[in-house]
């Protein structure tokens, strides 16, 4: 199935239905008043955000969605029935926004919110409410108001405690598979993923974490090198970060930490200042010499939450877990506790 994560539509609400100008007419009723009912009111377009959907492609081929018109108001007092509101269903973590001023509409986080993002016109009034004490017979109505119309930007930011981001290949996928049920794909070839992964984390008792696993950066990605960076929207909301790196890659790990450091700020400066942890990966592959010089020049940049890692074999994984558990609940374990 395609990921899309970014659409534009057009909504707009039911019109409201006319107000109607009537008289009662009946047997034995001379002059009856005034009986025009009110319009109905237009139907709304509303989001509702669900859990069921995980990819906004389903409104990435209609692109026009109009709620139905209230019907107008008749005699004897009848109101216009009501417009059938139009609901879509959009993944959790959409975020709206308005396509022509760029303005924030509202964030969809929980499953079952809903937002109404085109509000339907309302009913004009009938003639029987313009009755007054020198008015007896009004002869007008009002017409039904205009729905509401806009063009909207819809954008999923998926919603995970930890992002994983690391070079093509440095074995994010392999590791995500390895810590949680997720079975993302993983091969020995550059962008193997090319849409985020989630996957769910257990620890302690009964306790979780929800990780994304986003496509490879390299180098220039903001400059839209390789996959670009767009999909570092799926890591923005997101608590803590772990950095992935290759101990056998050509970029040695201190350089690759300097690129991916600089992408991420590139994309949005914030990202940086968030809790992370530096893992270096494959080191069933390398020795433990290079291992050191590696940790000491990380260190000399300033990068002291490091982890060592081969999430090939397992080994290390577990740990990584309780390192990414404490910061995420702000926890401080002592050297000892180990
Ligand atoms: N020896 C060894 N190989 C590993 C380890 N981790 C990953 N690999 C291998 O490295 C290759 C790439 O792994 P992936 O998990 O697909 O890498 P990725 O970071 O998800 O790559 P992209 O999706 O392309 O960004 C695969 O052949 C893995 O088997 C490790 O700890 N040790
Ligand atoms: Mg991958």
């Amino acid at each position: 199935m395609r990921f899309v994560d970014e659409t534009t539509i057009f909504v707009q609400g039911g019109h409201g239905g006319r107000g109607c100008v009537s008289f009662r007419r009946e047997k034995f009723v001379p002059n009856g008043g005034p009986d025009g009912g009110d319009g109905g009111h237009g139907g709304d377009v509303i989001l509702c955000a669900t859990s069921r959907a995980s990819t906004l492609l389903d409104l990435q081929f209609t692109k026009h969605y109009r709620a139905k018109n209230g019907s107008n108001g008749s005699g004897s007092n009848k109101t216009g029935s009501r417009g059938k509101t139009i609901e879509l269903q959009v993944p959790v973590g959409t975020v709206i926004y308005d396509a022509e001023t760029g303005a924030s509409i509202g964030d969809l986080v929980e499953d079952g919110q809903t937002l109404i993002v085109a509000k339907g016109g309302i009913g004009g009034l009938g003639n029987a409410r313009f009755v007054n004490s020198t008015r007896q017979a009004p002869d007008f109505a009002q017409p039904g108001r205009p729905g509401e119309e806009r063009r909207i930007r819809l954008e999923l930011k998926l919603l995970a405690d930890v992002g994983l981001v690391g070079f093509p290949n440095a074995g994010k996928s392999t590791l995500i598979r390895s810590m949680s049920r997720s079975r993302a794909k993983v091969a020995d070839y550059p962008f193997t993923t090319l849409v985020p992964n989630l996957g769910v984390v257990p620890y302690d008792a009964d306790r979780h974490f929800v990780i994304a696993d986003v496509p490879g950066l390299i180098e220039g990605a903001a400059d839209g090198a390789g996959l670009g960076h767009q999909f570092l929207r799926h890591i923005e909301r997101t608590r803590v970060l772990v950095y992935m790196l290759d101990s056998t890659d050509d970029v040695i790990p201190p350089d690759a930490f300097k690129i991916l450091h600089n992408e991420l700020q590139c994309f949005e400066n914030e990202l940086v200042n968030r809790p992370y942890l530096v893992c270096l990966n494959k080191t069933d592959l390398v020795d433990s010499e290079w291992l050191d010089m590696c940790e000491e020049s990380l260190r000399a940049l300033g990068v002291d939450n490091l982890h060592r890692l081969s999430a090939l074999t397992g080994d290390g994984t577990k740990k990584l877990i309780t390192l990414v558990a404490d910061l995420l609940e702000g926890r401080v374990r002592e050297p000892w506790e180990d």
